[in-house]
């Protein structure tokens, strides 16, 4: 797998902070910021060659957006998907929630195409509108599918804020996931390992995208740097970063802007993404 540039992952996050500084300050469900979101990362994609479709749904009484984009080739019977939100809360323009999953999977798909990989598999990516919301795109998106597109999909990897300003490095737990799920999980932690950062595991439920997929008995994994919860003494000696802070002091505030970034999380989850896409999608 390659190693993904932190610095093209920051310029996306650059993008994105430019759109909502064009666009009232965020890039919420519902306002231009979003399809704005939207819409650029369409055209990095098509540009790309991927094959990408806009699906639309309503909600809160405002038209929300999904991108999903469809990596030409592979085993149509077996999907590997990747996603994350693209939508920010209306306070600010969420850079770290999610600018930074949605930026790390937009540049994986970029070096798929870079690179020349051919997996065996079949790579889906899907940036999810109105999360913030509670999980709406998302929701709308697994509904949307017939039991047989369902069980084409063997694995759908979540990653919602990965570079948390003091951050912390979490894989989701598999336990309560679907049969299959500790495998990614697994697949996840080997990746850390790798470049030699410890992990621990979250209980993450339903408190992201995933949630539709679990539901329908999806293979689910994911990692996650952290939000308003504190750091411990414990975790800071492991992982550096401040203890007795929030993981992202911003979470959900103005101030989520392309400083709230920590670039080493981001760019070490960008790598194990990669890593874990390169090996589950052989
Ligand atoms: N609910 C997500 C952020 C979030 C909070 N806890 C977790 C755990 C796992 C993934 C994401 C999250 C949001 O505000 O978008
Ligand atoms: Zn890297
Ligand atoms: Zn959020
Ligand atoms: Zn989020």
């Amino acid at each position: 797998a390659p190693n993904i540039s932190v610095a093209n992952v920051q310029a996306h996050l650059n993008q994105f902070q430019s759109i909502a500084n064009a666009n009232g300050g965020n890039r919420a469900h519902g306002r231009p910021g979003y399809l704005a979101s939207i819409n650029w990362v369409k055209g990095k994609l098509d540009a790309a060659g991927y094959t990408t479709r806009v699906q639309s749904f309503t909600s809160n009484g405002a038209t929300g957006y999904n991108l999903i984009a469809d990596y030409p080739g592979g085993d149509a019977n077996n999907v590997v998907m990747l996603g994350g939100h693209l939508d920010s809360v209306s306070a600010g323009p969420g850079i770290n929630d999610n600018g930074t999953g949605s930026a790390s999977i937009l540049e994986v798909a970029l070096q798929v195409k870079a690179t020349g990989f051919q997996p065996t598999k079949h790579l889906r990516f899907g940036w999810w509108g109105a999360e913030e919301l509670g999980l709406v795109g998302s929701t709308y998106y697994v509904n949307s599918l017939s039991s047989t597109e369902k069980s084409r999909i063997k694995a759908y990897l979540n990653f919602d804020m990965t570079g948390s300003p003091n951050p912390g490095y979490f894989v989701y737990s598999s336990s309560g996931q679907p049969t299959g799920s500790a495998a990614l999980t697994q697949r996840l932690q080997a990746g850390f390992t790798a470049l030699g950062v410890s992990t621990e595991l979250t209980n993450v439920g339903g408190r992201s995208d995933h949630a539709a997929f679990a539901r329908a008995g999806i293979p689910t994994g994911g990692t996650f740097t952290g939000a308003e919860g504190t750091k411990t003494s414990a975790q800071a000696s492991k992982w550096g970063g401040t203890a007795g802070q929030a993981f992202d002091r911003c979470y959900h505030r103005s101030c989520d802007t392309t400083s709230n970034v920590n670039a080493t999380a981001l760019d070490r989850n960008a790598d194990v993404i990669a890593s874990t896409l390169w090996a589950t999608a052989a």
